[in-house]
């Protein structure tokens, strides 16, 4: 169950360079390898502090990071869903996906051509809002078309609440905005829309495509996006990536840090925004850790430990008994599992247990 986001933008925004950059970011940590599946799709892993801490402790024969897929999706032209440009391919691409990076234009250069001669990232972002949207329109009408009749005569509930939740649909998206922003209370609802897949629903990431004199600030093109974007609960991220991707090949670890401090970033771009990038999956991270292996497992957040033992094998879902559950900050104070156990501050938890991020793992289960 690798979860997916797709690098989305107008041609010559810098998505193949973002990409590239992740690509390069096994230079970052030998390690954590990225490794590319297909020429526009690799699996990289999320940078995690933690993780490493808890390596440096254990010293394990292996150490096995979490990771995300991310997608370059080529080919969306104003008309795509008319299907100009690879049209239709490339939405079908989108809908796989579980998150969208949206890349922005916002840097000058006379030299790298834009498609529609002006640099303009609010224009930008709604060409390819429009071609979602428009998309996204004509599935719920045809949709709506389909439970129209049902809804409307006779007493069949389930057709009724489809057809209320495609009409909220309806209404936000012919007046222009996402489906993500249409809310829905009852789980019954929301498991009708996520089953729809509609484009505009996915949450999605702003990435603002700087020079590297705006690095850290952004500049005038970043607050115009940031200000569009203000009612719609997404997120925006400052990358410089045509640097990032020259500092990704600096030969040493050192050498890169030092590039990345005159520009004045401690920290790559390209960990934020993968770091970002996991948040926005709502994911959390909680951990296995012994002397043969450490292990980052990925979950949703929310999930309670039967499910989250079933991240790592439906047995263990099944059969679960109980969880043993160590703080993480717990056992970086005390060093060892033993000293955490002594210290009474290891939990034992049941199966309604909330699983938080960082926490450190044992499941008990019985098949
Ligand atoms: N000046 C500058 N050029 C960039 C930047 N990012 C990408 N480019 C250049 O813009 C062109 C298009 O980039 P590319 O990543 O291929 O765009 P894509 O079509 O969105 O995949 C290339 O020549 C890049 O070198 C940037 O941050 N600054
Ligand atoms: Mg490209």
């Amino acid at each position: 169950m690798a979860l997916q986001c797709g690098i989305v933008g107008l041609p010559n925004v810098g998505k193949s360079t973002l990409f590239n950059c992740l690509s390069n970011a096994k230079a970052q940590s030998a390690n954590f390898p990225f490794c590319t599946i297909e020429p526009n799709v690799g699996v990289i892993t999320v940078p995690d502090a933690r993780l490493n801490k808890l390596v440096d402790m254990c010293q394990p024969r292996s150490v096995v990071p979490a990771t995300v897929e991310i997608v370059d999706i080529a080919g969306l032209v104003q008309g795509a869903s008319k299907g100009e440009g690879l049209g239709n391919k490339f939405l079908a691409n989108i809908r796989e996906t579980d998150a969208i990076l949206h890349v922005l234009r916002c840097f000058d250069d006379d030299n790298v051509t834009h498609v529609h001669n002006t640099v303009d990232p609010v224009r930008d972002k709604e060409i390819i809002d429009y071609e979602l949207q428009l998309k996204d329109l004509e599935t719920v009408e045809s949709r709506m078309a389909k439970t129209q009749k049902q809804a409307q005569t006779g007493g069949d509930k389930v057709a009724k609440l489809q057809y209320e939740v495609l009409k909220k649909y309806h209404d936000a998206l012919s007046q222009g905005k996402p489906a993500r922003t249409v809310e829905l209370e009852t789980v019954d609802e929301q498991k009708f829309a996520h089953d729809l897949f509609l484009l505009t629903s996915k949450p999605v990431m702003y990435v603002c495509n700087v020079d590297d004199a705006s690095a850290v600030g952004g500049n005038k093109y970043v607050e115009a996006v940031r200000e569009a974007i203000k009612d719609e609960n997404a997120q925006l991220l400052i990358v410089a990536a045509q640097t990032e991707s020259e500092i990704a090949e600096l030969d040493t670890f050192e050498e890169r840090q030092e590039f990345l401090a005159e520009i004045g970033l401690e920290e790559s771009g390209v960990a934020r925004l993968i770091r970002a990038a996991y948040a926005l999956l709502n994911l959390q991270t909680f951990f296995t850790a012994g002397a043969d292996e450490v292990r980052a497992w990925t979950f949703m957040r929310g999930s309670k430990a039967p499910q989250c033992a079933g991240v790592i094998h439906t047995d263990f879902e099944r059969g679960f008994i109980r969880a043993e559950v160590i703080k993480y900050d717990d056992y970086v104070a005390l060093g060892t599992e033993s000293a955490v156990r002594d210290a009474g501050k290891m939990a034992i938890e049941g199966k309604n247990y909330v699983v938080q991020d960082g926490d450190i793992m044992h499941f008990l289960f019985n098949v």
